[in-house]
């Protein structure tokens, strides 16, 4: 007998073929109402519905097992990464998957089979071949944490709704005070929206702190006040610069060093130059781990410069602050204590489902003060409980997601050691990837040192590219190269890598490591990969 489900596996290709009656018995005894396709269920029959909770449980239980299926493909290196389609394919729709929304309801039975076909066409970004972006990989705890969350399905703003997740975040938060060497009594965070609003928070904060009028009167009230940031850093903090009202003129860019750290010396020199033009400088926002070459700035020599000009040191460790578990490679961020404002995103190095961002300022009562409104109607002062732990007011929004959860329970699976291990991996692999690539004749470093992090940045060079003598023609050629061969990558599905341009360097691939399911055979891949595809282009 083949009910309902096991006609919505076969169609989807699942590894239950025609002996699936026990999968389907499976099936019969959650739900003795009989398959999801008997009654042509629909939504209307799950709970709250008085006879709902066999149909639910039926149908919650195939989520489940759509979603094993999507898990086993995606550490499976033989499965391709991505099914890749243009946009026109998706918006006409493929083999039966019709983004369009009807006006009437669609069964469960094509729900799930919708289910199937949007993971089908999505990216596997947990692939041990998918190197594409600073954040990757699929941690099952932290897939736990995320189902528990929308589960839960309540907002950060008040105790009173989100008794475990705001105590639950204040531990956490604790955790990353001591971790980057501030005392818990002068500390304040929340978690936000990603790594970009982290970094709009702390310049946020940086200026409410120098100019606290800013709030009640505005921009009109203000100097011209600039901030510095290396030409390196991220391009967020131009962009909290115009939501802010500074505008990005008024970013100053820092030279940089050949390896991408902000040069102390020029800092200097960019904040005198700006006081003498009659600009007030306020801010500097160091990088902790650039987003293309993986730099550190030299916080220590920072902060000097940010003590003797009174400006506030904010450190956008988005990306670099998850090495601060490592005991190996912490020295790194040496100087980030004497930060007044830190970015750190554990979504990124420490492999925590997106999103999971926190702001950490080395003051407390001041992202309060800053972005409080006392909305009435939520934040009650004669609330019976403490009302510190109604964080809401210290946000610039108001509804925010349960982001603690997810990086609460891998903390608690993996331990602070667990971290560590992962992490001094990742830098082992760059080091080999490194290594391998020096000693290829095709291969070129971006810039020729053992890797500070766990980015790699490098040319490949096809064998015709090495008749044409270095200079403009043979760059406007190898600019071609990386998106030609990512391109293939793609179409075919075998892996991932990120490329650009930077300053006057022409596209070139980023390699990083930050997936747990990689290991030192998909590095190997990966360069045979590219050499097959690129060695005719
Ligand atoms: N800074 C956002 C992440 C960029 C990246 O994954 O390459």
């Amino acid at each position: 007998m083949h009910c309902g489900p096991i006609r919505m596996w076969l169609s989807c290709g699942s590894p239950f073929p025609c002996g699936c009656h026990r999968q389907c018995r499976c099936w019969m005894v959650v739900w003795r109402g009989g398959s999801l396709s008997d009654v042509a269920a629909e939504v209307g029959n799950l709970l709250p519905s008085k006879e709902g909770k066999g149909l639910t449980r039926c149908f919650l239980l195939q989520i489940v097992d759509i979603l094993l299926h999507y898990i086993k493909k995606t550490f499976d290196v033989k499965s391709k990464i991505l099914d890749f389609h243009h946009p026109h394919q998706l918006l006409e729709g493929l083999d039966g998957f019709n983004l369009e929304l009807s006006d009437l309801p669609e069964s469960l039975e094509q729900l799930l089979v919708d289910c199937t076909d949007t993971l089908k066409y999505g990216v596997k970004t947990g692939h041990p071949r998918y190197f594409n972006q600073l954040s990757s990989g699929l941690d099952v705890i932290g897939l736990a944490g995320e189902w528990l969350t929308a589960t839960a399905n309540t907002n950060m703003f008040t105790y009173e709704i989100a008794p475990v997740f705001t105590v639950m975040e204040t531990v956490l938060l604790k955790k990353m005070y001591g971790i980057i060497g501030w005392r818990e009594i002068e500390a304040d965070g929340i978690f936000s929206p990603g790594g970009s609003i982290s970094n709009l928070y702390g310049i946020l904060v940086a200026r409410y702190k120098r100019y606290p009028e800013i709030k009640t009167k505005g921009m009109a009230a203000l100097p011209c006040i600039v901030l510095f940031v290396s030409e390196h850093g991220h391009y967020s903090v131009k962009k909290a610069a115009a939501i802010l009202g500074i505008g990005i003129d008024n970013v100053i860019e820092v030279k940089c060093d050949e390896r991408g750290k902000m040069i102390p010396a020029e800092l200097e020199k960019n904040i005198l130059q700006a006081k003498r033009k009659g600009q007030t400088p306020f801010c500097v926002s160091a990088t902790a781990g650039s987003t293309v070459y993986g730099a550190f700035d030299p916080l220590h020599d920072i902060a000097n410069i940010c003590e003797k000009h009174k400006l506030w040191m904010h450190v956008d460790a988005a990306w670099g602050g998850g090495l601060l578990l490592s005991r190996n490679y912490s020295y790194k961020l040496s100087g980030i204590e004497r930060a007044n404002s830190v970015t750190w995103n554990p979504h990124k190095l420490m492999g925590v489902p997106l999103q999971c961002s926190a702001i950490l300022i080395r003051e407390k009562g001041l992202l309060e003060a800053c972005n409080q409104m006392q909305a009435g109607y939520l934040f009650q002062p004669d609330k019976f409980y403490n009302v510190d732990f109604d964080t809401g007011d210290k946000t610039i929004q108001c509804g925010r997601h349960v982001d603690v959860f997810k990086l609460w329970l891998m903390w608690k699976a993996k331990g602070t050691c667990g971290f560590e291990a992962e992490i001094n991996r990742y830098m082992e692999l760059a080091k080999y990837f490194y290594k391998v690539l020096k000693k290829k004749d095709n291969f070129k470093l971006v810039f020729d040192a053992e890797p500070e992090f766990t980015n790699v940045c490098f040319w490949y060079f096809p064998p015709r590219l090495n008749l044409i003598p270095e200079g403009f023609e043979r760059d406007q050629e190898l600019q071609k190269i990386a998106p030609k061969i990512k391109a293939q990558m793609i179409v075919e599905g075998t892996a991932m890598i990120s490329y650009q341009p930077c300053g006057d360097k022409v596209n070139f691939f980023r390699m990083v490591f930050s997936n747990p399911a990689t290991r030192q055979t998909d590095v190997d891949y990966l360069i045979d990969e590219i050499e097959r595809i690129g060695k005719d282009l």
